[in-house]
């Protein structure tokens, strides 16, 4: 057995993980105590990881055209066509768009491959849908894209204020982490603004559930309450800022009485005074902001305003204070670092500082070969689609994203796609919905089996470490990239045999002429880091940048002395004019739409719904709506409905929410095409765009509501093997798989033409021997199920999913029968029930980790265990990452008000 320490790779708060080896397997994973990200803890997704893992739908070899070659063939095509597009179009017109999910070292190698040696300015990334706002936040008002903060800064600040943040869900081990300061420290306080009641409210002192989008004139509103109390810091303002005057003018061209920002925002006057007086009454104040910020037509000026304020305080620079840009991706960070935004050359040097272009051109160049850097910005990811659907882009690199999903407008997308000449794929999965658009299909190794580094929220960089050996012909990006950069003829500046030599070069280039009152000087620098042989590199432990001489050991926080990355070393108050979503309601789209994200779900699900610990929190694509909304457009709880957007519908089964404000309603941003019918997210969305940052406007579509016709429902499980999948789609209205451990469950609805659908026949033609049959023709119910040779093959019910019996039971059955072991006679005939009689169902999954149901949990809580802490003890629910606490308060106040 070995352990072997890496990093989480899912989200940004890059959680250190200790692995466990045992005979060429990862057998467990733990939480790494030594790692300052989490001291040992883990979440629900991380704690699942070596489920995720195992050769199964991997890809295994690449494919040109459609059918399976040799690496070398396979290099070789894409060299040839990437040249000859270059040839006969034009170096512009080759693009990538790379993710916020490679390593830094893949990622360093990509950037200096197409912008420096292929010479294409059109490389950008999926951060652009996640961070692109804060990075242009970051650079108005600090001169360079830096988060100035570290999560100690949380535990240590008095007020704490989440905006458009559910860091609960999204960053669980950072709010566990929150959780546990509060405690410590009963004066903290914590503020949630979000226009939706989330589990992170579970901890707040004030909700503020501010129409969506009304953020910048909350914080305008704010930086002018504090002004005209006299709560400006003036000697930091002096010292260390200029703009407050335009700043404070911009605020002031609305009406910012409290009732009239209060009016706009859709809040009570005396809350939003609340919070203003908290926050200018604090020097601690730490405010993490999220995708509901950035997602925004106006993101960045949102970050601005946001901003503003902690430099009107002077809070900023000091302990448990400053604005913290929360990221998403596990590297979203790294490749910022790097280059990897459209608009950005390589280590924090854009087109737009002098002598940068001159600077990355000398120090990439070699011995016989001059790079050729672009001269000006490349296209912005949804600007990258359009120039491949005018015609523009005749090849498209992808790498570990998957825009057919999640980009808004998701069918123009997949258009484009389809059109473009060559399309170009690495993914580690074998079955994505963006892969039906690829020319060529490059198998990437994944996490566990890569070696290289990534940045966190703090500015933490982390090793993430091969323990295993890629499934397979997988191979690691960095390798392939280099593979078709020598076969350009680029080799001599792709010559690295390990990340460990990219790592040191991307380390150099960060100090090359980085020198303090010089104009190459840049705050980004781990120069610190440059010339690690391969066995300090693989020994690297975590560390925050800059890494330099003068800080060898990192910084933990930024602008502690007040100067700032701008010429003049003084941060920028930038003027904000608030602006409303682009995206207008209308009659035909009358409800605000809201996405993002769930607990256990990772984005298009490739990794985390391979465990159906996962899955089970929320097995299928839904709808929240608010009571009288759904009163209004004639939906009920649990019912399916559809959405109808900008570019298509969405089809969900509708879940009431409390928290959801009126007129509004929130779709998960995660279900796609491999996992149900009618669920993309992207599909709803328009895109509309932040001028500064080209960010999507992700959070505020416009849509309609109204149930779906239907006839029948019904659920069916099958054995692994059993494909038919088309069929049973056949005449679905909607559709979902949800794969369990043992077999996959379909959740089926009928078209209305489908009325009196002959189950028998129906059966009959799709499933093998129906052996067990009981039909309740009157009530429309029926239940079914075939065995061959005494094994269990498929389990039938028609009716609504609200009959159905708990399916672990029957899992356990498909479990038998992949073991080979026939059903005895006793649970053959329990079969149909679904169980044992008195078994009662333990209903969905509210705790992933030790698996307990909603159902065993409102018993437990009538029996008269009515706390976490009882609940913790009867059922263990709760005590592993935390993450269902919220849900299980909000379960035992339900019960109790019962
Ligand atoms: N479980 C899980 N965790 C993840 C991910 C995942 O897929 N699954 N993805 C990771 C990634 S890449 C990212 S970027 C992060 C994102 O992390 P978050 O930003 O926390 O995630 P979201 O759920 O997209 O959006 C956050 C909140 O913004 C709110 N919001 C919507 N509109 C507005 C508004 O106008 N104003 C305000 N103030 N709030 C608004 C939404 O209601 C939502 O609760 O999560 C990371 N962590
Ligand atoms: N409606 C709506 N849309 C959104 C958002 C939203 O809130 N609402 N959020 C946006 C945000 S913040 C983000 S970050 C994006 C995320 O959206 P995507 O980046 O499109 O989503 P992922 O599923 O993470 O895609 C990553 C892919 O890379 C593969 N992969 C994983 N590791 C590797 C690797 O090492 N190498 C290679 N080559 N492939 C790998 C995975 O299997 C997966 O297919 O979605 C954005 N879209
Ligand atoms: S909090 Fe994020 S980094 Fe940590 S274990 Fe969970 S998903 Fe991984
Ligand atoms: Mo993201």
């Amino acid at each position: 057995m070995r352990h072997i320490s890496t990093t989480c790779p899912y989200c940004g708060v890059g959680c250190g993980v200790r692995a466990t080896l045992a005979d060429g397997q990862l057998t467990a994973v733990a939480g790494d105590a030594d790692h300052p990200a989490n001291y040992g803890r883990l979440c629900v997704k991380g704690s699942a990881l070596h489920e995720t893992l195992g050769e199964q739908g991997r890809l295994m070899r690449p494919r040109v055209d459609g059918r399976e070659v040799a690496w070398a063939t396979a290099l070789d095509a894409v060299a040839e066509r990437l040249a000859a597009t270059r040839r006969e179009h034009g170096k512009e017109a080759v693009a990538a768009y790379l993710s916020g999910q490679l390593l830094t070292e893949d990622y360093y190698v990509a950037n200096k491959l197409f912008k420096g040696f292929i010479g294409t300015p059109h490389l950008d990334t999926n951060s652009r849908l996640c961070m692109a706002s804060a990075v242009a936040a970051h650079r108005r008002a600090f001169g360079a894209d830096a988060v100035p903060c570290s999560y100690e800064d949380l535990e240590e600040a008095e007020l704490v204020v989440l905006v458009g943040s559910n860091l609960a869900w999204n960053h669980p081990v950072l709010y566990q982490r929150l959780k546990v300061a509060k405690t410590r420290n009963p004066l903290m306080r914590v503020v949630v603004i979000d226009p939706r009641v989330t589990d992170s409210c579970e901890i707040a002192d004030l909700y503020l559930g501010l129409r969506p989008g009304s953020d910048a004139r909350l914080f305008n509103g704010l930086l002018a309450w504090m002004a005209d109390r006299g709560r400006l810091d003036a000697l930091y303002l002096a010292r260390h800022t200029r703009g407050l005057d335009a700043a404070l003018a911009a605020a002031r061209e609305d009406d910012v009485s409290l009732a009239a920002v209060a009016a706009d925002c859709d809040l009570d006057p005396e809350r939003l005074e609340t919070f203003y007086y908290w926050f200018a009454s604090q020097l601690h104040v730490v405010t993490p902001f999220s995708q509901g910020i950035n997602q925004s037509s106006s993101g960045t000026d949102k970050g601005n305003a946001i901003i503003n304020c902690h430099l009107a305080g002077g809070k900023l620079g000091l302990p448990g204070a400053g604005p913290f840009s929360i990221t998403g991706q596990p590297n979203a960070m790294g490749g910022r670092e790097v280059g990897g935004l459209a608009n950005q050359l390589a280590a924090h040097m854009d087109y737009d500082s002098p002598g940068a272009i001159d600077r990355v051109t000398r120090f990439w160049s070699t011995p016989s070969l001059t790079p050729s850097l672009p001269e000006a910005p490349g296209h912005k990811a949804v600007d990258l689609f359009e120039a491949i659907e005018r015609g523009e882009i005749h090849a498209l690199w992808i790498m570990a994203t998957n825009p057919a999903v999640s980009l808004p407008r998701a069918d123009r997308v997949r258009a484009a796609l389809e059109q473009c000449p060559l399309v170009i794929v690495s993914e580690c999965v074998a079955d994505t919905d963006l892969l039906a658009y690829a020319d060529i299909v490059l198998p990437a190794s994944s996490w566990s089996e890569k070696d290289g580094t990534v940045t966190n929220s703090e500015r933490r960089i982390s090793r993430q470490r091969g323990l295993l050996p890629p499934p397979g012909e997988a191979r690691h990006d960095w390798w392939i990239i280099c593979e078709v950069a020598r076969r350009l003829g680029y080799g001599e500046a792709f010559a690295y045999a390990h990340p460990a030599e990219i790592f040191d070069e991307h380390a150099r280039l960060s100090g090359f002429e980085n020198l303090p009152g010089t104009p190459g000087e840049r705050l980004f620098d781990i120069s610190g880091l440059a010339w690690l042989d391969r066995a300090a590199y693989d020994a690297l432990a975590p560390i925050q940048w800059p890494v330099t001489a003068a800080a060898p050991r990192g910084t933990a926080r930024l602008f502690e002395e007040g100067r700032f990355a701008t010429p003049d070393g003084l941060a920028r108050l930038v003027p904000v004019r608030p602006r409303g979503p682009e995206q207008a309601l209308c009659a035909a789209r009358p409800l605000r739409l809201n996405t993002g994200r769930i607990r256990d779900q990772w984005h298009t699900m490739t990794r985390t719904a391979r465990s159906p610990r996962l899955m089970n929190h929320r097995p299928e694509p839904f709808i929240e709506v608010a009571p009288a909304d759904a009163a209004a457009w004639g939906v009920s709880d649990q019912q399916l409905a559809r959405l109808r957007g900008a570019g298509g519908d969405y089809v969900g089964r509708v879940r009431l929410a409390k928290g959801q404000r009126r007129g509004e309603v929130f779709v998960p941003m995660h279900w796609n095409d491999r996992f149900s019918g009618a669920a993309l997210a992207g599909r709803l969305l328009a895109a509309h765009l932040d001028p500064l940052s080209g960010q999507p406007e992700a959070k505020q579509g416009a849509v309609a509501l109204a149930p779906l016709a239907i006839a029948w429902e019904a659920t069916l499980l099958v054995a692994p093997d059993l494909a038919g999948e088309a069929d049973w789609r056949e005449e679905a209205a909607y559709w979902a798989r949800i794969p369990l451990a043992h077999c996959q469950r379909w959740q089926l609805a009928g078209t209305p033409e489908s009325a009196d659908r002959d189950w028998l026949a129906w059966v009959t033609r799709h499933l093998p021997a129906a052996t067990l049959w009981l039909e309740d023709p009157s009530g429309g119910r029926l239940r079914a199920a075939g065995i061959e040779a005494g094994r269990l093959r498929w389990w039938l019910m028609v009716g609504p999913p609200g009959e159905l019996p708990g399916l672990a039971w029957l899992d356990e059955r498909f479990a038998e029968a992949a073991r080979d072991e026939a059903l005895d006679g006793a649970r053959r005939r329990r079969l149909l029930a679904g169980g044992d009689a008195g078994a009662a169902d333990s209903g969905p999954v509210v705790c992933s980790c030790h698996q307990v149901g909603r159902s065993t949990i409102v018993t437990a809580i009538r029996d008269g265990d009515a706390s976490i802490e009882a609940l913790g003890a009867r059922l263990a629910c709760g005590t592993q990452c935390g993450s269902c606490v919220p849900e299980l308060k909000a379960l035992i106040e339900e019960s109790s008000a019962a």
